[in-house]
């Protein structure tokens, strides 16, 4: 029997609105989410980014953060823990993971350059693209069917990556990356086995391995429960193998490092740390805070230990699963088996009536917030569909009502409640309408659309 490994100290209420506060809150919101406040949300499932609680060793590390301009005691802690994991040698501090992947793309993704990965995340790829570079996702084929079971869907088609290589030129591909767990297929985890022959099949044409390692506990203790050969190995020993394989590393601590803000970029190649300090200088800070204040990185260090504990990531990864397995019970549509950081509800096949251009996974995450305050985010063709020059209009591969869970701030009985919100809807699904976007900006669109409901 599954519980919360922890005892709750501190509380934050809930405010209760009734069903006619929720339809103007969120028509005054345009139709958009991210555009609520959160005080007007009820379970908010938005992101597990930076959302999570922090343990009270967090809390008493930040007492003791040392806010030095230069060479603070915090750094060198969270330096340590961060190479202890990696195994990498330049440690750079970002505020979060966008910073990094900035200064990143920033020097290796000129225009008319590839990047690969197993599918880059909506920073990633936007970032990429703005560079002038392509992002491409080569995920293997179960990775997209929703209702297949495998247990490593996260992992990269090694036929297509060499393909790619082959057709786009080795001199044209700066790095590849991994995207540990795979967040826009699902939170789906890579197999130690194909991270080892991802970064055998690079090394034949001398193209370096980055990991996007925000959820790399989470990836890791999938390895564990699934892999075999790791059974018995800690989830520390079977992280510093994944690094092992890795030329460098971007990370949103947000995520597995257990804090509200944070990030980091790590790298083996000396020439590229130095002018990756250079630009951290120019952008964020002096290369031992990096954007963030002496306690964040004490808290990080704390974060990062906490982390790789077993029956933290027990109940972590059980409590995802549970919520999956009770929309399943209620004949909803998810990606399977469930991830590591949320459920993913297949909108596509849930309300097949509405075509991609009308947004089904949008018009999902919108009623259940009518229906329960429920705050999800759309992970489909809002925030990857496209229109072309052509004006043909370009669907993400699959559209997907994304239910992140922050970590160690929601119990087991909030499980429920939004597996019976969930369930209210698959009575009336064939009433939900599509939305038509009335607002959008030229990159990460989704963040600030407006929208229309279509009657
Ligand atoms: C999420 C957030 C951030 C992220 C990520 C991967 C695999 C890099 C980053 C960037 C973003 C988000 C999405 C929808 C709603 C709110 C927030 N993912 N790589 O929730 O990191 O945000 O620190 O710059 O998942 O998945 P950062």
């Amino acid at each position: 029997m599954l519980f919360e490994p922890f005892r709750i100290k501190m509380t934050e209420p809930i405010r209760i609105l009734s069903r006619e506060e929720r339809e103007r809150k969120i028509r005054e919101a345009h139709y958009n989410l991210f555009l609520l406040k959160a005080e007007d949300v009820m379970i908010d499932l938005l992101t597990d980014s930076g959302t999570g609680s922090m343990s009270a060793n967090q809390w008493a590390a930040i007492m003791v953060g040392d806010e030095s301009y230069a060479g603070a005691t915090s750094f060198y802690k969270f330096e340590e823990v961060v190479k202890k994991i990696t195994g990498l040698k330049y440690i750079l501090p970002t505020h979060q993971g966008r910073a990094a992947e900035r200064i990143l793309f920033g020097l290796v993704a000129k225009k008319g350059m590839v990047i690969p990965s197993n599918t880059h995340f909506d920073t990633t790829r936007a970032l990429i693209e703005y560079n002038g570079a392509t992002a491409l996702d080569l995920v293997i084929d179960e990775g997209k069917k929703p209702s297949l079971r495998h247990p490593f869907k996260g992992n990269m088609d090694l036929n297509k990556l060499e393909e790619a290589i082959k057709k786009f030129g080795k001199e044209n591909i700066p790095l590849c990356m991994l995207t540990i767990t795979n967040n826009s297929g699902g939170g789906q985890p890579v197999s130690m086995e194909n991270i080892r022959e991802t970064k055998r099949l690079l090394s034949r044409y001398n193209i370096p391995l980055f990991i996007d390692a925000c959820r790399f506990a989470e990836n890791a203790y999938f390895i564990k429960k699934r892999e075999k050969g790791y059974e018995n190995k800690s989830i520390l020993e079977i992280a510093q193998e994944i690094f092992s394989y890795a030329d460098g590393c971007t990370m949103s601590a947000k995520k597995d490092g257990l804090v509200n803000i944070g990030g980091f970029l790590a790298l083996n190649d000396e020439n590229l740390a130095n002018q990756a300090k250079n630009m951290l200088i120019l952008t964020e800070g002096f290369p031992t805070y990096g954007g963030l204040a002496g306690r964040d990185l004490e808290a990080l260090a704390v974060g990062l230990t906490e982390v790789l504990d077993e029956s933290y990531l027990a109940y972590r990864i059980g409590q995802v699963e549970y919520l999956g397995n009770r929309l399943i019970e209620k004949g909803i549509p998810i990606i399977e088996p469930t991830g590591g950081h949320a459920v993913y509800i297949d909108a596509g096949s849930f309300l097949s009536h509405i075509k991609p251009e009308n947004y089904p996974a949008q018009a999902l995450s919108v009623e259940l917030y009518r229906e329960g305050g429920i705050r999800s985010v759309e992970i489909g063709s809002v925030m990857f569909g496209k229109r072309e020059e052509s004006g043909r209009f370009k669907p993400a591969t699959l559209e997907l009502v994304r239910l992140a869970i922050p970590r160690r701030v929601y119990t087991m009985s909030h499980m429920d409640y939004i597996a019976e919100v969930a369930g209210k809807l698959k009575d009336r699904v064939s009433s939900i309408k599509g939305y038509r976007i009335t607002y959008e900006a030229p990159h990460l669109r989704h963040f600030t659309a407006h929208f229309e409901p279509i009657e």
